[in-house]
Protein backbone atom coordinates (compact mmCIF):
# COMPACT_ATOMS: atom_id res chain seq x y z
CA UNK A 1 0.00 0.00 0.00
CA UNK A 2 1.49 2.99 -1.18
CA UNK A 3 0.67 6.79 0.25
CA UNK A 4 0.27 10.29 -1.26
CA UNK A 5 0.44 12.76 1.00
CA UNK A 6 -0.63 16.57 0.58
CA UNK A 7 1.53 18.21 3.33
CA UNK A 8 3.05 21.51 3.44
CA UNK A 9 3.88 21.11 6.88
CA UNK A 10 7.55 19.04 7.18
CA UNK A 11 7.40 18.56 10.46
CA UNK A 12 3.53 16.82 10.55
CA UNK A 13 4.97 15.46 7.34
CA UNK A 14 7.63 13.73 9.22
CA UNK A 15 5.57 12.70 11.97
CA UNK A 16 3.05 11.02 9.74
CA UNK A 17 5.90 8.88 7.61
CA UNK A 18 7.56 8.45 11.14
CA UNK A 19 3.95 6.94 12.79
CA UNK A 20 3.20 5.10 9.50
CA UNK A 21 4.73 1.72 8.56
CA UNK A 22 3.72 2.42 4.85
CA UNK A 23 5.75 3.90 1.86
CA UNK A 24 4.62 7.74 2.59
CA UNK A 25 5.19 10.29 -0.46
CA UNK A 26 4.61 13.92 -0.30
CA UNK A 27 2.77 15.50 -3.02
CA UNK A 28 5.47 17.90 -4.28
CA UNK A 29 7.30 14.98 -5.60
CA UNK A 30 4.41 14.27 -8.05
CA UNK A 31 3.20 17.56 -8.63
CA UNK A 32 3.99 21.32 -8.62
CA UNK A 33 3.64 22.44 -4.88
CA UNK A 34 -0.12 24.29 -4.43
CA UNK A 35 -1.68 25.88 -1.47
CA UNK A 36 -5.61 24.85 -0.50
CA UNK A 37 -8.01 27.62 1.58
CA UNK A 38 -8.89 26.03 4.47
CA UNK A 39 -12.45 27.84 4.82
CA UNK A 40 -14.23 25.16 5.98
CA UNK A 41 -15.47 25.12 9.19
CA UNK A 42 -14.09 21.66 10.91
CA UNK A 43 -11.05 20.03 11.30
CA UNK A 44 -12.91 16.94 8.94
CA UNK A 45 -13.97 19.06 6.39
CA UNK A 46 -10.61 20.98 5.97
CA UNK A 47 -8.93 17.97 5.94
CA UNK A 48 -11.81 17.01 2.84
CA UNK A 49 -10.75 19.99 1.04
CA UNK A 50 -6.65 19.46 1.32
CA UNK A 51 -7.25 15.80 -0.05
CA UNK A 52 -10.16 16.82 -2.59
CA UNK A 53 -7.75 18.88 -4.06
CA UNK A 54 -4.95 16.75 -4.19
CA UNK A 55 -7.25 14.13 -6.26
CA UNK A 56 -7.46 16.91 -9.11
CA UNK A 57 -4.08 17.70 -9.36
CA UNK A 58 -2.90 14.25 -10.07
CA UNK A 59 -2.64 12.95 -12.83
CA UNK A 60 -5.46 10.39 -13.61
CA UNK A 61 -2.69 7.14 -14.28
CA UNK A 62 -1.40 8.07 -11.10
CA UNK A 63 -4.36 7.55 -8.49
CA UNK A 64 -4.96 3.75 -9.78
CA UNK A 65 -1.77 2.84 -7.33
CA UNK A 66 -1.66 5.05 -4.32
CA UNK A 67 -4.00 6.34 -1.71
CA UNK A 68 -4.51 9.40 -1.12
CA UNK A 69 -4.34 11.46 2.32
CA UNK A 70 -4.56 14.79 4.19
CA UNK A 71 -4.47 15.55 7.13
CA UNK A 72 -5.68 18.34 9.56
CA UNK A 73 -5.24 19.52 12.97
CA UNK A 74 -4.92 22.28 15.96
CA UNK A 75 -5.57 23.22 19.42
CA UNK A 76 -8.25 23.58 21.68
CA UNK A 77 -7.66 25.76 24.88
CA UNK A 78 -10.30 25.50 27.71
CA UNK A 79 -10.10 28.54 29.52
CA UNK A 80 -9.73 30.13 26.16
CA UNK A 81 -13.56 29.24 24.72
CA UNK A 82 -11.55 26.34 23.32
CA UNK A 83 -9.73 28.32 20.82
CA UNK A 84 -8.04 28.49 18.57
CA UNK A 85 -9.19 25.49 16.98
CA UNK A 86 -9.47 25.35 13.29
CA UNK A 87 -7.41 28.51 13.51
CA UNK A 88 -4.69 27.28 15.20
CA UNK A 89 -1.90 28.11 12.62
CA UNK A 90 -3.54 31.68 12.08
CA UNK A 91 -3.94 32.37 15.25
CA UNK A 92 -1.65 35.09 16.10
CA UNK A 93 -2.90 36.94 13.52
CA UNK A 94 -6.38 37.15 14.09
CA UNK A 95 -7.34 40.62 15.78
CA UNK A 96 -10.93 39.96 16.17
CA UNK A 97 -12.86 36.62 16.39
CA UNK A 98 -16.03 38.29 16.14
CA UNK A 99 -15.41 39.71 12.39
CA UNK A 100 -15.32 36.67 9.84
CA UNK A 101 -13.89 38.88 7.48
CA UNK A 102 -10.74 39.33 9.49
CA UNK A 103 -10.37 35.43 10.17
CA UNK A 104 -10.56 34.50 6.71
CA UNK A 105 -8.35 36.92 5.51
CA UNK A 106 -5.50 35.94 8.10
CA UNK A 107 -2.29 34.44 6.98
CA UNK A 108 -0.63 31.90 8.76
CA UNK A 109 1.43 33.08 11.40
CA UNK A 110 4.62 31.45 13.02
CA UNK A 111 5.11 29.21 15.71
CA UNK A 112 6.51 31.30 18.30
CA UNK A 113 4.14 33.96 17.55
CA UNK A 114 1.40 31.68 17.80
CA UNK A 115 2.74 30.67 21.48
CA UNK A 116 3.18 34.14 22.58
CA UNK A 117 -0.56 34.85 21.65
CA UNK A 118 -1.26 32.38 23.74
CA UNK A 119 0.86 33.01 26.64
CA UNK A 120 -0.58 36.69 26.26
CA UNK A 121 -4.19 35.45 26.61
CA UNK A 122 -3.57 33.05 29.58
CA UNK A 123 -1.51 36.00 31.21
CA UNK A 124 -4.46 38.40 30.18
CA UNK A 125 -6.50 36.13 32.36
CA UNK A 126 -4.17 35.63 35.39
CA UNK A 127 -3.88 32.36 34.94
CA UNK A 128 -0.77 29.58 34.35
CA UNK A 129 -2.25 27.25 32.53
CA UNK A 130 -5.31 25.57 31.12
CA UNK A 131 -6.64 22.21 30.03
CA UNK A 132 -6.16 21.56 26.57
CA UNK A 133 -6.38 19.13 23.63
CA UNK A 134 -5.03 18.72 19.90
CA UNK A 135 -7.08 16.95 17.47
CA UNK A 136 -5.97 15.70 14.28
CA UNK A 137 -8.36 14.33 11.56
CA UNK A 138 -7.00 12.41 8.39
CA UNK A 139 -8.69 12.29 5.53
CA UNK A 140 -8.24 9.86 2.77
CA UNK A 141 -9.10 8.91 -0.85
CA UNK A 142 -8.93 5.37 -1.31
CA UNK A 143 -10.94 3.45 -4.63
CA UNK A 144 -12.70 6.47 -5.24
CA UNK A 145 -14.19 7.09 -1.64
CA UNK A 146 -13.25 8.97 1.15
CA UNK A 147 -12.52 7.95 4.48
CA UNK A 148 -11.78 10.60 7.89
CA UNK A 149 -11.05 9.66 11.39
CA UNK A 150 -10.45 11.48 14.39
CA UNK A 151 -7.56 10.88 16.76
CA UNK A 152 -7.00 13.45 20.44
CA UNK A 153 -4.67 13.91 22.81
CA UNK A 154 -5.08 15.44 26.18
CA UNK A 155 -3.43 17.59 28.38
CA UNK A 156 -2.15 21.18 29.42
CA UNK A 157 -0.78 24.27 28.22
CA UNK A 158 1.41 26.47 30.15
CA UNK A 159 2.39 30.43 29.97
CA UNK A 160 6.08 28.87 29.52
CA UNK A 161 8.15 27.56 26.72
CA UNK A 162 9.84 23.91 27.70
CA UNK A 163 12.42 22.99 25.23
CA UNK A 164 12.23 22.89 21.05
CA UNK A 165 11.50 19.62 20.28
CA UNK A 166 8.37 19.42 17.57
CA UNK A 167 6.42 22.35 16.39
CA UNK A 168 3.40 24.46 16.74
CA UNK A 169 2.44 24.54 20.57
CA UNK A 170 4.97 21.75 21.37
CA UNK A 171 6.80 23.62 23.71
CA UNK A 172 3.77 25.07 26.39
CA UNK A 173 1.76 21.61 25.82
CA UNK A 174 1.67 19.49 28.52
CA UNK A 175 0.15 15.42 27.73
CA UNK A 176 -2.33 14.20 29.96
CA UNK A 177 0.06 11.57 32.54
CA UNK A 178 3.61 13.81 31.76
CA UNK A 179 5.78 16.22 33.45
CA UNK A 180 7.48 17.24 30.55
CA UNK A 181 6.32 19.49 27.09
CA UNK A 182 5.90 17.99 24.04
CA UNK A 183 8.79 20.68 23.10
CA UNK A 184 10.81 18.27 25.57
CA UNK A 185 9.94 14.78 25.16
CA UNK A 186 11.66 12.92 22.73
CA UNK A 187 9.26 12.34 19.16
CA UNK A 188 9.08 9.07 19.77
CA UNK A 189 7.34 10.02 22.76
CA UNK A 190 5.08 12.09 20.91
CA UNK A 191 4.63 9.73 18.14
CA UNK A 192 3.30 7.10 20.64
CA UNK A 193 0.70 9.39 22.27
CA UNK A 194 -0.11 12.27 19.93
CA UNK A 195 -3.84 13.05 18.29
CA UNK A 196 -1.88 12.16 14.42
CA UNK A 197 -0.78 8.89 15.99
CA UNK A 198 -4.10 7.65 17.21
CA UNK A 199 -5.99 9.06 13.54
CA UNK A 200 -3.82 7.48 11.24
CA UNK A 201 -4.30 4.15 13.79
CA UNK A 202 -7.60 4.32 13.26
CA UNK A 203 -7.21 5.10 9.56
CA UNK A 204 -4.38 1.90 9.13
CA UNK A 205 -7.65 -0.22 10.04
CA UNK A 206 -10.15 0.91 6.99
CA UNK A 207 -7.22 0.96 4.00
CA UNK A 208 -6.10 -2.68 5.28
P1 LIG B 1 -0.85 21.38 5.96
O1 LIG B 1 -0.06 21.77 4.76
O2 LIG B 1 -0.78 19.92 6.25
O3 LIG B 1 -2.26 21.92 5.95
P2 LIG B 1 -0.51 23.18 8.23
O4 LIG B 1 0.64 23.49 9.13
O5 LIG B 1 -1.17 24.34 7.51
O6 LIG B 1 -0.04 22.06 7.20
P3 LIG B 1 -2.97 22.68 9.64
O7 LIG B 1 -3.74 23.56 8.74
O8 LIG B 1 -3.53 21.34 9.99
O9 LIG B 1 -1.53 22.36 9.08
O10 LIG B 1 -2.65 23.50 10.96
C1 LIG B 1 -2.19 22.85 12.06
C2 LIG B 1 -1.67 23.85 13.06
O11 LIG B 1 -2.04 23.37 14.37
C3 LIG B 1 -0.16 23.86 13.00
O12 LIG B 1 0.30 24.96 12.29
C4 LIG B 1 0.24 23.90 14.48
O13 LIG B 1 0.32 25.23 14.87
C5 LIG B 1 -0.93 23.26 15.22
N1 LIG B 1 -0.63 21.84 15.48
C6 LIG B 1 -1.21 20.75 14.89
N2 LIG B 1 -0.66 19.61 15.32
C7 LIG B 1 0.29 19.98 16.19
C8 LIG B 1 1.23 19.25 16.95
O14 LIG B 1 1.35 17.93 16.85
N3 LIG B 1 2.05 19.93 17.75
C9 LIG B 1 1.98 21.25 17.84
N4 LIG B 1 1.15 22.03 17.14
C10 LIG B 1 0.30 21.40 16.31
Amino acid sequence: MKIILFSKNKHKAREIQNILDLEVNIFSDFVESFDVIENATTFKGNAILKVKALQERLPKEILKDYILMSEDSGICIEELDYKPGIYSSRYANINDFNNKENINNAKDASDIDNINKVIKELNNKNITSSNAYFISCVAVIKNKQILTTHGFLSGKVINKILGNRGFGYDPIFIPNGFEKSLGELDSDIKDSISHRFRALNLMKILIR
